[in-house]
């Protein structure tokens, strides 16, 4: 069984060639991304096994995204093709409103993605699982969805695996930020390990001070808090230990997808047993690393390729 195992709504992402409004865009590039999915293949380029657990369409992009992830040696028996719905897309829109930030255009109402539900997995799924990855997104999607989360938790805790979730809020997934909260928290605060992001922890916990949200999650329970800052870096804190990693200078194309590079490099060293600092800072490389291209998981390195650009940058 697979070293970590991730849940949620994998998609097609269909990124603009251009930079600008979308309603001038004329090509777009197809990319297999969504938050999940994107960890998955991040922690088995680097060498650690991960299995997805989701629903795609019975279609051709949910057939693409199927043998994407088989071709990235991602466990794909729990991804399950439902008849009933399409594949979730979505648009990425870069460089408008503002220079160097992409925002996202969602076509996944009713997807077969959103479709998750108890039904799609059991405990064998987390059978000598060490980790089980979700985010804040997966929770918004339906009932089910959430109802899926909750029972995986719920499996994940009996099992001894540890917990982590990715806050990643995304508001117009949700009816209002109250509502995210209210069912966000009570996941966060039986999580391991727990990424987020100032944004995120203002809603959540009213907090934007990295340090603070730190001290905050910490005194919830939560064992290892990581606080993505972007172009800042990133810092993080694991017992009494707290570490703290740069970002490195580089051009970029598209931001999306870094976060969760950066987590799925965090939990791929975690299970490689590497410290904290050790961990943070290789995930803040990888992070910067992918933004450089359009797409979410393209620049993901191997595990060999990110020994070598880690020596570079920390000779
Ligand atoms: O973190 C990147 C993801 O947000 C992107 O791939 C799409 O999963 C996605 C989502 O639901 O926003």
């Amino acid at each position: 069984m697979a070293e970590l195992v991730t849940m949620g709504e994998a998609l097609i992402q269909l990124n603009a060639l251009s930079k600008g409004p979308l309603r001038h865009a004329y090509l777009f590039e197809r990319h297999v991304a969504g938050s999940e999915a994107n960890v998955a293949v991040c922690v088995s380029r680097l060498g650690r096994s991960s299995a997805f657990v989701g629903r795609v369409g019975d279609d051709e992009f949910g057939r693409c995204i199927a043998s994407w992830l088989r071709g990235e040696g991602v466990d794909v028996r729990w991804l399950r093709i439902d008849p009933e719905a399409p594949t979730g897309i979505y648009f990425v829109q870069r460089g408008y409103p503002f220079p160097s930030r992409s925002s996202m255009i969602y076509y996944r109402r009713g997807s077969a993605g959103s479709r998750l539900s108890i039904e799609d997995f059991d405990r064998t799924t987390f059978q000598n699982s060490r980790i089980l990855h979700l985010s804040g997104i997966t929770p918004a999607l339906s009932s089910s969805a959430r109802e899926a989360c909750t029972k995986a938790i719920e499996l994940v805790k009996d099992s001894g695996a540890l917990l982590s979730i990715d806050t990643n809020i995304r508001p117009v997934l949700w009816p209002s930020l109250e509502e995210a909260t209210r069912v966000l928290m009570p996941m966060v605060e039986k999580a391991d390990i727990v990424f987020t992001d100032p944004a995120d922890s203002e809603i959540l916990i009213g907090e934007t001070d990295p340090d603070k949200i730190l001290e905050v999650y910490k005194s919830l329970g939560v064992g290892t808090v990581v606080v993505k800052l972007g172009e800042r870096g990133a810092v993080a804190s694991s017992g009494s230990e707290k570490a703290k990693a740069e970002a490195i200078e580089v051009t970029v194309e598209d931001a999306i997808g870094a976060g969760d590079a950066l987590a799925g490099t965090f939990l791929a060293c975690q299970l490689a047993g590497r410290s904290l600092f050790e961990s943070l800072r290789r995930a803040t490389l990888v992070g910067s690393l992918v933004t450089t291209v359009r797409g979410d998981q393209e620049m993901l390195p191997t595990l060999k390729d990110l020994e070598i650009i880690y020596r570079y940058y920390y000779p």
